[in-house]
């Protein structure tokens, strides 16, 4: 099995690999760190990762990924809730995290290993298998609580190497971003994706302009961000020419995870001469599709499936669209290398996924021109939504909801928001109409049980919800008048 980072054995000792705020690490010190850590496993079959933006995520995920352990990256701000719904659906026999990490409750009966990023142990052998899980990502579903997606190893790999054609991406370039390390973009190609090329990463702990501005003026070549934090360049470019200067400079400029604005990409091309580029990915699929570093970069396209990766649309009914012409809209199905292999613990969600042919039901709806790219226009679940980037299914949020003894019946739709794409925003039946719970109530309420990310930004009261005949609440009523 080829090593899946080459680097960590092949490195000149003092070559850089990881920078998270001050503290760094060299491809040498990240080997002998992920060495000494892999030998403190145990025999654990799983491994839980407190996957808070630190060099110490960064080791525990190399050292997982090189003993063949899947790791699980858990959110530092989920809740009691979603973290209980998670540890006991995965089972990890030890939780990963920094020596200065004060763990919630829920984890207290997990032994727990902290990260010694100055550790030295033998060089780590790779005993990782093609398609060994390597990695149980937690994402959400119109219903219920996440699912954990299965990554196997070779999904990392070949979506890696795919983005590495796409973008020119070579050991020499230099990453900078701020996302969060419990999801794929931050994690896969935002960490191990430096580290299989051989480059590095600076993470800037917390997004702020300031922070890409500076890392892209002193030998950063690329950005990753999610469109909301391209939104925050684009308002910041006017009054801070160091910010312009920077992204002149760039390489790359990436944005995933969402549908960046055409109104944002247009206001950066215009200060600053470069157009950012658009790639569409997945948890259960990692990368799917991007517009290529040599290609054109058309605003409101995520470019052309990437090398390895099958790619159609189809009808309701399953059949392939009769066009590619730019205005027929089908569901995107993918299949290829960079996929999951299953939910774990869930064989209904899994086949349900997949059609008899192997194609995974991605529930994105787009148009293809004739030329090949990809336009997405909408989703078929109206129950997900994307806030800042995150997905959150509209059910965990009315589940926790009805958790308060304040709220009768729960409702959440998501709505545009310049800035967050778009925003949750929850209608409720109170309890009592004379002491409705507030705003700041509920929004605690959801932060504390799943994580701040999921709570709801509005609030309306109503004497009753909108239902159907059968029963069923018609949430186009809600937030169509
Ligand atoms: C606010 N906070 C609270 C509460 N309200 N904490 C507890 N209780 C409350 N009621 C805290 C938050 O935790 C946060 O803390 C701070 O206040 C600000 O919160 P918020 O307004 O939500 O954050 P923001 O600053 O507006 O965040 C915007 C962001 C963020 C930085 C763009 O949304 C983000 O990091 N998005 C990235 C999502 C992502 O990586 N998605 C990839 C998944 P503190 O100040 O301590 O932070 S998709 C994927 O992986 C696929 C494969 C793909 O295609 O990429
Ligand atoms: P997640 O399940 O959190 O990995 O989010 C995956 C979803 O994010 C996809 O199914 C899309 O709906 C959305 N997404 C990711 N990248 C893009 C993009 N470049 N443009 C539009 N939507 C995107």
């Amino acid at each position: 099995m080829p090593p899946l980072f080459p680097a960590l054995t092949e490195h000149p000792a003092d070559r850089p690999a990881l920078r998270f705020g001050e503290r760094s690490l060299t491809y040498a010190q990240l080997a002998a760190a992920a060495g000494a850590l892999t030998g403190r496993f145990g025999g654990a079959a799983r491994v839980a990762v407190w996957a808070t933006p630190t060099l110490e995520t960064a080791v525990a995920v190399t050292a997982a990924l090189l003993a063949g352990v899947p790791a699980v990256p858990l959110n530092p701000k989920s809740g009691a809730k979603e973290l209980g719904h998670i540890l006991s659906d995965s089972t990890p026999g030890l939780v990963l995290a920094a020596p200065d990490a004060e763990l919630p409750a829920a984890l207290a009966d997990l032994a727990r290993v902290d990260v010694d990023v100055h550790g030295t142990g033998p060089a780590p052998e790779d005993r990782g298998r093609d398609e060994d899980p390597a990695l149980i990502v937690y994402t959400s579903g119109t219903t219920g609580p996440p699912k954990g997606a299965v990554i196997p190893r070779r999904a990392i790999a070949s979506t890696l190497d795919a983005l590495a054609d796409a973008w020119q991406w070579t050991g020499d370039d230099v990453l900078v971003h701020g996302l969060p390390l419990f999801h794929v973009h931050g994690l896969v190609l935002g960490t191990l994706g430096p580290l299989r090329r051989g480059g590095s990463v600076r993470h800037l702990g917390r997004f702020s302009t300031q922070g890409v501005a500076r890392e892209l003026t002193t030998g950063a070549t690329m950005l990753f961000g999610v469109p909301t934090m391209y939104h925050r360049i684009a308002e910041a470019v006017t009054g801070e020419p160091e910010l312009v200067t920077a992204l002149t400079g760039a390489r790359l400029l990436v944005s995933g995870s969402a549908a960046l604005p055409v109104h944002d990409h247009g206001r950066i091309a215009t200060a600053t001469g470069r157009r950012v580029i658009e790639r569409y990915g997945m948890t259960e699929t990692l990368m799917n599709t991007s517009v290529r570093a040599d290609g054109e970069a058309r605003p409101g396209t995520v470019g052309v499936p990437l090398p390895g990766v099958e790619l159609r649309l189809v009808e309701e009914d399953g059949s392939e669209v009769a066009a590619y012409d730019g205005e027929t809209v089908g569901e995107i199905q993918v299949r290829g290398p960079n996929l999951f292999t299953e939910y774990l613990n869930r064989p209904d969600a899994t086949a349900a996924a997949f059609t008899a042919d192997g194609f995974f039901r991605t529930g994105d709806m787009a148009v293809r021109d004739p030329d090949g790219y990809v336009r997405i226009v909408g989703r078929k679940a109206t129950d997900l939504i994307k806030s800042g980037g995150y997905k959150i299914g509209a059910g965990e949020i009315e589940n926790a909801l009805l958790e308060h003894p304040g709220v009768r019946e729960a409702a959440v739709t998501g709505e545009a928001d310049p800035d967050l794409g778009e925003r949750i925003v929850a209608w409720i039946v109170p309890d009592d109409p004379q002491a409705p719970p507030g705003l700041k109530e509920l929004a605690d309420h959801v932060a504390e049980r799943l994580a701040p990310h999921k709570r709801p930004r509005v609030v309306h009261h109503l004497d009753a919800l909108p239902r159907n005949d059968m029963g069923k609440i018609m949430k186009r009523a809600l937030t169509h008048g």
